[in-house]
């Protein structure tokens, strides 16, 4: 299944346009001998491909990808890979987002690897999240907020979850239950604007069942902004 579409490098619309431009200004944050963690998505995908080209110029990192489309790219492209037995610390996370609000907090999942880009995420010195200017919002909210749940007992955990608030569905894709890579089940939930995400946060996190939600929040120290003709990186 096409998790994240890729246009070609024909005819970008503008969207696809800002989203290279956020995916390559973001490479410039990565040093020789760094090691770095590949978020996913369409975004990272222009940064994964402009990194290539610093690799084939004499560059030497080795990066941790946050899903098994990211390990395609990243074999595609050339980035050489490496794993946890080898390091638990990285240098440098660079990461798309769903919504990112003005506090850079941020809801993810769409593509349906939040675990993993959350665990790349708490592990680098320095996370990089790069957005088309499309996801920038006062709250987050308006993007349904993912879930990651075990499908164990996944009515049990969504019916949990209904309790607290929000507005639960299991993500479907062709008429079938969505898997995510670790085998899990991803519900998106309709929490209205979201005033505390942190608070959110840790409602959902406690319910047995519940592996982890899309709120990052507090974890952004970069956030670069594409917009079809430049990019932008704050601070
Ligand atoms: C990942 O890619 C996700 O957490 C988020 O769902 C998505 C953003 O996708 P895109 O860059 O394709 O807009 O980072």
């Amino acid at each position: 299944m096409e998790i994240f579409s890729i246009k070609g490098m024909i005819n970008l619309d503008e969207k696809e346009m800002a989203k290279k431009q956020a995916g390559e200004a973001s490479v410039r944050f990565i040093e020789n001998g760094m090691t770095v963690g590949l978020g996913s998505g369409s975004t990272v995908y222009w940064m994964i491909r402009k990194l290539s080209d610093y690799i084939r110029d004499g560059m030497d990192v080795a990066a941790i990808p946050s899903s098994r489309q990211t390990e395609a790219w990243a074999r595609e492209f050339g980035v050489p890979l490496t794993d946890f037995s080898k390091t638990q610390q990285l240098d440098l996370t660079i990461d798309g987002a769903d919504e990112a609000d003005r506090e850079w907090n941020l809801t993810k999942g769409g593509g349906g690897a939040l675990v993993r880009e959350k665990i790349i995420a708490s592990i680098a010195e320095q996370f990089v999240v790069i957005v088309d200017e499309s996801k920038l919002v006062d709250q987050l909210g308006s993007f349904p907020l993912p879930v990651e749940i075990l499908p164990f007992g996944w009515q049990a955990t969504v019916e949990r979850m209904r309790a607290l608030g929000v507005e639960p569905v299991i993500r479907q894709t062709d008429g079938e239950i969505f898997v995510s890579d670790n085998g899990n089940y991803i519900v998106d939930c309709d929490a209205g604007l979201i005033n505390h995400p942190d608070a959110l946060h840790n409602r959902l996190k406690q319910l047995v069942g519940v592996v982890e939600t899309g709120i990052f929040s507090g974890m952004t120290n970069k956030l670069i902004v594409g917009y079809p003709d430049s990019a932008a990186a704050f601070p």
